[in-house]
């Protein structure tokens, strides 16, 4: 076998761990709750120097948050537990700069636990972000915080029951003495996998998800999970030595490619790590009552790009200062949901008769034959994630009134699972794999 077919073939054979695959399979769509001293003060960033007396949610009610998430098909939540104000939203030991000190339950609150309970009751798993970056913890900047956002992170590791997702915020700023922190990642990740082995940790580079790159819930139209470790050193290398002399020493995890053959052929190695899509329901992570929620048409627009584009999808709802979701985001939530849900009622290739041709090895075509003419939005492709991902350019065609449309569309990736939006009126359709890392192993092909 030549050099360039191994390294191919290998390429293909990056797997994800099962962790990685139960999120991209079970849970890809989930909420974010940006709750904390900033929505009482109208801030995104909180100085740390915020009075807890300013936190005081008079109506707090998880159970709609939970609800309203559970509308919009979300299977999960993660709270912001300690945001960069460094103020934690639970009965920590750690620190006095906590709901202890807020007139919020005289002191006895204890927001993790009321949301964590409420997930529960709900079916809806619970996760969490802990800001390293602390804007109040007075030994920031020293090794001595490592200790203390190690006891932070263990308290909720082990308060709270089953932790599906573990959100690590890569913002590393000034903490009240002036010095920045050194975060030990690696101890940091080593608790959340001996306290909660089956939950997944988002990093900007890994371990599990990576960051895509922006806030704002645009998606890449070609998303690899597998990509250079040098982008993702905290992922495992799961293959040896570049392919070509050079370096990666100028990619970003905000560029538009990353796993392009050009990438991976100079890589030290590879990795796999899917990338999360974050973004907020409105322009802010935090309430602000002027803001708007976004159209309909963005967030479902952001949902088939990311949960259909091989990524996960994180949409931040921010509650109000009284404790609750705004009455406008639970009804974006909701139309989202029932968009979704119509979309993707029933999948028109149920009874179809598919079949395969390989021309090689990394060329193939399934003819899907659906026995009668029926109108299509959606076409939803996923491969065989677990052994890796391959397709790397493909093509939809479809045989309207006895002839086959000369397509222009060309797609590239397909990964956990791909949606493309194309209308046709047809009673039959190609996919055309047209370049694959590897022989496609293609899971599942659907038309809605
Ligand atoms: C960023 C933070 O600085 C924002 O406030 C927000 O929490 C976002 C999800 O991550 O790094």
């Amino acid at each position: 076998m030549s050099d360039f077919k191994c390294f191919l073939e290998n390429a293909g054979k990056v797997k994800p761990s099962e962790r990685q695959l139960r999120r991209l399979r079970e849970t890809p769509f989930y909420a974010f709750f940006h709750f904390g001293p900033n929505t009482f003060t109208d801030k995104e960033w909180g100085n740390g120097q915020e009075d807890p007396a300013v936190f005081n949610p008079t109506e707090l009610d998880c159970n709609q948050w939970v609800e309203a998430i559970k509308t919009a098909g979300m299977k999960g939540a993660v709270i912001t537990a300690k945001h960069h104000d460094g103020f934690c939203l639970w009965q920590t030991e750690t620190t006095a700069h906590s709901i202890k000190n807020s007139p919020y339950k005289n002191g006895k609150g204890d927001i993790v636990k009321e949301l964590s309970d409420a997930c529960r009751r709900a079916g809806i798993s619970f996760g969490f972000y802990l800001s390293p970056w602390d804007r109040n913890a007075s030994c920031y900047g020293t090794e001595e915080y490592n200790d203390l956002y190690r006891a932070q992170l263990t308290e909720l590791l082990t308060g709270y029951g089953e932790v599906f997702h573990v959100w690590f915020d890569g913002a590393c700023g000034e903490g009240p003495n002036g010095k920045k922190q050194a975060y030990d990642f690696d101890s940091y990740i080593e608790l959340v996998r001996k306290y909660q082995p089956n939950a997944t940790i988002f990093k900007d580079d890994g371990p599990d998800l990576r960051w895509c790159g922006n806030e704002s819930g645009s998606a890449r139209s070609s998303e690899w999970a597998v990509v250079p470790y040098e982008l993702c050193p905290f992922c495992k290398k799961q293959t040896q030595g570049a392919l070509i002399e050079g370096s990666l020493d100028g990619i970003y995890n905000c560029d538009c490619d990353l796993g392009t053959l050009e990438n991976i052929a100079c890589a030290s190695g590879l990795c796999f790590a899917p990338s999360e899509i974050d973004m907020s329901i409105r322009p802010g992570w935090f309430y602000h009552a002027e803001e708007e929620p976004h159209s309909l048409e963005r967030l479902f627009k952001t949902y088939l790009n990311s949960v259909g584009g091989n990524t996960t999808f994180n949409l931040n709802i921010p509650p109000m200062p009284n404790g609750k979701l705004d009455e406008r985001d639970v009804k974006r939530l909701k139309e989202l949901g029932e968009k979704i849900e119509t979309s993707f009622k029933t999948n028109l290739c149920e009874n179809a008769k598919i079949s395969r041709t390989d021309f090689g090895d990394y060329q193939s075509e399934y003819l899907v034959e659906l026995g009668e003419e029926k109108e299509i939005s959606y076409f939803e492709i996923m491969e065989n994630i677990a052994e890796g991902q391959r397709v790397s350019s493909f093509r939809i065609i479809c045989r309207v009134d006895g002839h086959w449309e000369k397509s222009i569309d060309n797609y590239t990736t397909v990964g956990s699972r791909r949606i493309c939006e194309k209308h046709s009126k047809c009673d039959a359709f190609k996919l055309i794999i047209t370049s694959s890392r590897g022989r496609a192993d293609i899971e599942k092909i659907a038309a809605y």
